[in-house]
């Protein structure tokens, strides 16, 4: 498929079903813990400085967020999980409309889960991985902030992750950077496959 990734605009945000697109366009949905650079995934990606906001601060993203791409796909970033700063009603909230999203969409194509290469999947990583393999969404596990782990270290922090997670090598696994770059066509190649 042929894709103009330089003409995206953000659609809507929706926190619930009845929000979503309407049409038959091939979503790929951004998950991750708060902070570990979904929506600078989507900007790297797409090419554009602020796209989908980016902030240090955590817990940025509240909705779901469709990006509109070329009108061919769309990427949908999703909020993200283990930030500590939520009451329990609202992670309740969050963890409906996530799991609405991701086991009733049916355009939906893959999932880039993302992780941070320096450390350690958290229990939400493990958690997420399960619940997509579970499904049978395919996945797409991006590792990201490698330009903070010198190349020589990559391939010990990439394996550590795998076991940790019980990664299945069938999964694609990306070692990505927003900052150099790194990963960006092998991460659009994987998602292409996907559609
Ligand atoms: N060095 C480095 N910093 C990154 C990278 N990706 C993201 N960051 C930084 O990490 C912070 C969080 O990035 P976001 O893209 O906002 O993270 P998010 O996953 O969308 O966070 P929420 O919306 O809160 O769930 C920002 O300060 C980014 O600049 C990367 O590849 N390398
Ligand atoms: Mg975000």
């Amino acid at each position: 498929m042929e894709i103009n990734t330089h003409n995206a605009e953000i659609l809507l945000s929706a926190a619930n079903k009845s929000h979503y697109p309407q049409d038959g366009l091939p979503e790929i949905a951004l998950a991750g813990r708060s902070n570990v650079g979904k929506s600078s995934f989507i900007n790297t990606m797409l090419n554009r400085k602020n796209l989908a906001r980016t902030s240090g601060k955590p817990g940025k993203t509240q909705l779901l967020n469709f990006f509109n791409i070329d009108d061919k796909m769309r990427f949908v970033d999703v909020p993200g999980y283990g930030y500590a700063r939520v009451s329990k009603k609202e992670r309740e909230k969050w963890g409906r409309m996530i799991e609405e999203y991701l086991t009733t969409r049916e355009n939906l194509r893959a999932v880039v889960s993302l992780v941070d290469l320096r450390h350690d999947p958290s229990a939400d990583d493990v958690q997420m991985y399960e619940f997509l393999k579970y499904y049978e969404i395919p996945v797409i596990i991006v590792a990201t902030k490698a330009d903070k782990i010198p190349r020589g270290k990559w391939n010990k922090h990439e394996s550590a992750i795998k076991k940790k997670l019980n990664f299945d090598p069938s999964d694609d696994f990306i070692l990505f950077s927003s900052i150099s770059k790194a990963g960006m066509n092998e991460a659009w190649d994987a998602i292409l496959e996907k559609l």
